[in-house]
């Protein structure tokens, strides 16, 4: 690399693009987290952490810049991951700012979470292609400790102001959930495919959803349906809160078998399923209606799961099949494959 006359150039350089580095591996790793958390707590924590190194990156554009402007070649996937951070960036603070919204069919969520998984193989393959940029003893120096606290300082400002921006702009909206979801109604909410699923055509009269080898039909939940209050909140940016009727599943499962296994596996006629501890079987539900509505086909009918406190992919649609099991519940993809 050239080097610079001038005090404010020779700061921009190796430095710049380590700390770039480690903020961008820090967003990949919190926002996955922040797809895996529902509750409180660790919702909050993620999303915290979230925004505060997609803030730190905005932080240190202009030295970056710097660096862009010095070097000799640009390659194109150099300039095609420069497009896909800016528009993962924007679209992350479009849904902090704006909230859910569909653009041309598509969510910031969308937009956000395919531009960060483009951007993830152009960082390596620009990794991989570039200079060496090593960590030197120097690196953590008192001064350049000080310069890395005087940065973060300032996104934490900066993501203090913008969260203020979010709660003005918001007006009387509902306050998002503790994950930045925006509340949407549940009886208009879009019914949601997580990756590549498709709608089944099911018979509700004739379906019968097997529980541990035992038949169900739609009557037989129905008559034991009890009301749950529950928030399903999707990783897409929205969630919605509803009364849903349903059985929980520690009361269809036989209680013997129940006692020995480890997990409980929740599968849907087109296969998409999820392994939870056998443990949360008193609050899962079966569910046949929602908001004093019966399911609709997009929505999961004829029979879906309730799963209060865990994100929107955990509640399968079109449940074909629980099945008890000796694997742990860890055992899966942490998302679903279709
Ligand atoms: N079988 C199946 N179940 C599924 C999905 C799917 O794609 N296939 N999507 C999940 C996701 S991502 C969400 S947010 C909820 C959405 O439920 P809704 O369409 O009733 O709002 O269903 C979940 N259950
Ligand atoms: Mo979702």
């Amino acid at each position: 690399m050239t080097r610079f006359p001038g005090p404010g150039w020779r700061r921009a350089g190796r430095r710049t693009n380590v700390a770039l580095l480690l903020l961008l591996v820090a967003t990949f790793v919190t926002g996955v987290l922040s797809f895996a958390t529902a509750r409180s707590a660790p919702a909050v924590t993620a999303a915290l952490a979230h925004g505060l190194v997609g803030t730190a990156i905005l932080v240190l554009v202009p030295w970056k810049t710097v660096v862009v402007r010095r070097a000799r070649t640009v390659r194109p996937a150099s300039v095609f991951l420069t497009i896909a951070l800016v528009v993962c960036l924007a679209a992350g603070f479009g849904q902090a700012l704006i909230g859910y919204r569909l653009v041309l069919g598509l969510s910031p969520m969308q937009v956000h979470v395919a531009t960060a998984l483009l951007a993830v193989g152009l960082l390596v393959w620009h990794v991989v292609r570039s200079r060496r940029q090593r960590l030197r003893r120097s690196d953590l120096t008192r001064r350049a400790l000080l310069r890395t606290a005087v940065g973060l300082g300032t996104a934490a400002a900066a993501t203090a102001a913008l969260a203020g921006v979010a709660e003005v702009s918001r007006g009387p909206a509902r306050r998002p959930a503790s994950t930045g979801s925006r509340e949407v109604d549940a009886t208009s909410r879009p019914p949601t495919i997580w990756l590549s699923d498709t709608v089944p055509a099911l018979d509700p009269d004739t379906f019968r959803v097997d529980v541990a080898g035992c038949g169900y039909s739609v009557a037989d939940l129905r008559a034991r349906a009890q009301t749950v209050r529950a928030r399903l909140d999707c990783t897409n940016g929205w969630y919605a809160e509803a009364d849903w009727s349903g059985v929980p599943l520690r009361d269809l499962l036989p209680a013997e078998p129940l006692a020995r296994a480890v997990s409980l596996e929740v599968v849907s006629v087109t296969g998409y399923g999820r392994r939870f501890p056998a443990s949360a079987a008193a609050d899962l539900w079966l569910a046949v209606g929602c908001a004093g509505l019966d399911l609709t086909s997009g929505t999961g009918a004829p029979v879906r799961l309730v799963a209060p406190g865990r994100r929107g992919f955990w509640w399968v649609k079109w449940v074909g099949t629980v099945r008890l099991s000796p694997v742990p519940a860890w055992r899966q993809l942490p998302f679903p494959a279709q």
